[in-house]
């Protein structure tokens, strides 16, 4: 279906006429008969009641009516792209999965991010886990990884995730709170469930509050299963690893991104792509066989717990690249079907009890939402290799199978027959034991991982996680909720709890939760902090430029030069969007208005102000704010001179510092962008 809507144009009479003629194709309804006026609906005389057999104006309202779907009960706001991945390096000695073993082979993946608490119209920069779904269109099928931004996961066994969710979205008599975790029920539920405490380290950490979804690692999350040719079999975990480089914003940038832009990620994403700054991912792995996993600590079926790249080296295999936005949003994005049970041979489950749950879930769900056993006929979940079944009619079913015989064996000599040379074959691991409804001991270290994970961070990562815990649990009204999450810190790092407990005006600090095993210090991760992986470029990041009247435009000319080379963004705010002009009379076009783009929009900002201007920024609120928050972000600064000596004072209370640079037109505009590349002046925080 074609959507190039005709033009009409309303007459004097209220009455519309079409202009098929000038090049637009002619509007119809669904079964193609021509519509000659679409303005107005069929009435009795030009002010009498309407006509119900008005099929035009019915069918239309009839399809209007039925447009939403439910929204997914969990992951409902997300965004996709569609791309490639290209296999770098062979993993035919551990699979015979042909996406992992044909290198050069580039496969079609359509890949979807999102935020899991929040309806569908929430705010991007909710503090939350961040979807991170990739389904590969491989020649032997589609094989969806449907991870998540964090390595780990709350709960060990599926039968919980009603209750996880249920007690993160919002309370059911109130309706609120929307899209956060910062309220009694979750803390409550989360309390009870020592179990969840490494990934409530990661939730509290900065990867909830991710710059940019380019900017953030994937993970597979469970230990998956890899069988090769001579049928082996291996355990693997999946991550990726983004070339961007991993980067977070701080929490009051969040906040205030969500009021200025709530679709921050979104607009990034689509920015990036549509600019061909197309992002990329590294598919790295961490292989080792069964042997090897009984002599970790833990036990690799539990999904609260990761493998330490320390301890298993991730080796990268290959590239996502997103180089393409959908043509619809609703008919890709919307309704793309992710799967856990989509694998392909050579790539299997693992007994995680997580796992094993959520493969029931995936297919569960998608009958609720896509409304029929059909929703791989859907062009986003089909297959792009050849397929042939059985299965038949249902719903909105849009194959035309042809023949007679719909049934296997049949002597018609008709229909798809098994292939036990390519066909998926499950690895015959051995089970045995008795039908037990149990968790195993081996999953009851809750506190080792969390302590390895919070130890492994950097002085201000720590100093985030406290805040971010102080944050949450002030919003939790019932103290004894408050005070069992403390007790819990306790076990994790004694620090912690005291910052944490002094933040929230406790008396004392709780007694220590009684660990289920007694913790143990572990080697540390420094592979789990952001900070201290942080990327040395500024590259597909943004800078924002407040720029008055009568300026220098050379000053202005330089930047942008030095930023184009740093391969960043450089986007122009001015008090008004029709732009400036130059002290030369050169009008200079804004991207944004001052009071629509806050400061926080940006990686990095620089006001090039004449001195009248830098007068009058002094007096415009909007922009103190500008430059004051920028200040308070750590951000990189640049200024022109009169900026520095006009604006500056009325703006900041503190001096300048040496994260702000003095620009003119042939000097400070690469030192500036070099220091970019730094990302935030980490020691004004200090
Ligand atoms: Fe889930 C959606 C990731 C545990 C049940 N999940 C969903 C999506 C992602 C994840 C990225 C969005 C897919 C999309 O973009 O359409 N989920 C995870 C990860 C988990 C996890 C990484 C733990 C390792 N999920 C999990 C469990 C269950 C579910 C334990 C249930 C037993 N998840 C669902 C679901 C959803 C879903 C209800 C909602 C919409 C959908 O599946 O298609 O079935």
């Amino acid at each position: 279906m074609t959507r190039k809507t005709s033009k009409t144009q309303p007459t004097d009479g209220g009455e519309t006429h079409q202009t098929a003629q000038d090049g637009h194709e002619t509007m119809t309804t669904q079964v193609g008969m021509p519509i000659a006026d679409g303005q107005n609906s069929l009435k009795v005389g030009r002010r009498g009641p309407h006509l119900i057999e008005d099929q035009i104006f019915r069918e239309k309202l009839f399809h209007f009516d039925h447009e939403r779907i439910p929204e997914r009960v969990v992951h409902a706001r997300g965004y996709g792209a569609h791309g490639t991945f290209e296999l770098t390096q062979s993993l035919d000695d551990v699979t015979r999965a042909k996406v992992l073993t044909e290198v050069g082979e580039k496969t079609e993946v359509f890949v979807r991010f999102s935020t899991v608490a929040g309806n569908k119209g929430s705010a991007d920069l909710a503090r939350d886990v961040r979807g991170f779904a990739v389904k590969f269109y491989t020649k032997e099928g589609n094989w969806d990884l449907v991870g998540n931004n964090i390595p780990v996961f709350f709960i060990q066994d599926a039968i919980k995730f009603p209750d996880l969710i249920h007690a993160a979205k919002q309370e059911p008599d109130r309706a609120f709170p929307q899209a956060q975790t910062a309220h009694d029920n979750f803390w409550d539920f989360i309390s009870l469930m020592p179990e969840a405490m490494h990934m409530v380290m990661w939730i509290m950490s900065d990867r909830t509050i991710p710059r940019s979804f380019r900017f953030m690692e994937g993970f597979g999350v469970h230990t998956f299963r890899l069988v090769n040719d001579a049928g082996k079999s291996s355990f693997v975990k999946f991550h990726w690893k983004p070339q961007q480089g991993m980067q977070s914003v701080l929490w009051d940038e969040a906040v205030k991104i969500n009021g200025a832009d709530p679709d921050f990620h979104r607009r990034d994403l689509w920015d990036a792509i549509q600019k061909g700054d197309y992002p990329k991912w590294d598919l790295g792995v961490q292989i080792f066989d069964e042997d090897f996993a009984d002599s970790f600590d833990f036990d690799v079926l539990d999904a609260t717990k990761l493998v330490p790249e320390e301890q298993v080296p991730v080796r990268m295999v290959g590239t996502l690249t997103l180089d393409r936005m959908v043509d619809n949003f609703f008919a890709e994005t919307e309704q793309v079907a992710f799967q856990t049970g989509n694998i392909v041979p050579g790539i299997e489950h693992s007994n995680d009890p997580l796992l094993q749950g959520r493969n029931f879930s995936y297919l569960d769900t998608q009958l609720k939402r896509l409304g029929s056993p059909n929703f791989n006929h859907i062009p986003i979940n089909a297959p792009r290799c050849p397929f042939a079944h059985l299965q038949q009619d249902g719903h909105m079913a849009m194959h035309k199978p042809q023949g007679r015989a719909n049934y296997e064996p049949n002597s018609h000599g008709e229909g798809p027959r098994e292939n036990p040379e390519r066909g998926f074959r499950s690895y015959p691991a051995e089970e045995q034991g008795e039908k037990l409804r149990v968790r195993s001991e081996t999953f009851a270290d809750h506190y080792s991982q969390a302590r390895m994970f919070y130890l492994s961070q950097t002085d201000t990562e720590k100093d985030h996680i406290a805040d971010a815990l102080i944050f949450e649990l002030s919003k939790v009204e019932a103290v004894s909720i408050r005070e069992r999450m403390v007790s819990h810190l306790v076990n994790i790092d004694i620090g912690l709890a005291e910052i944490v407990a002094d933040g929230l005006g406790l008396n004392e600090v709780p007694v220590a939760a009684e660990p289920a095993r007694p913790v143990i210090d572990t080697d540390l991760s420094p592979a789990l902090s952001i900070l201290a992986n942080a990327p040395d470029t500024f590259s597909g990041r943004k800078l924002g430029v407040l720029v008055t009247d009568g300026i220098d435009a050379k000053v202005l000319e330089a930047l942008k030069l030095a930023a184009e080379d740093a391969g960043a963004t450089v986007e122009i705010v001015a008090e008004k969007v029709g732009g400036i002009t130059s002290n030369r009379g050169q009008r200079i076009e804004a991207d944004q208005k001052l009071d629509g783009a806050p400061s926080v929009l940006y990686d990095a900002v620089a006001v090039i102000a004449s001195d009248e201007g830098a007068t009058r920024l002094g007096r415009v609120h909007a922009a103190r704010g500008w430059l004051a928050d920028a200040h308070a972000h750590l951000k990189f600064i640049a200024l022109s001179e009169a900026a520095q000596a006009e604006f500056w004072p009325k703006a900041v209370p503190d001096d300048p510092d040496a994260g702000v640079f003095v620009l003119s037109a042939d000097d400070g505009a690469e030192d500036f962008l070099t220091a970019c590349a730094r990302m935030r002046f980490w020691d004004r925080g200090a």
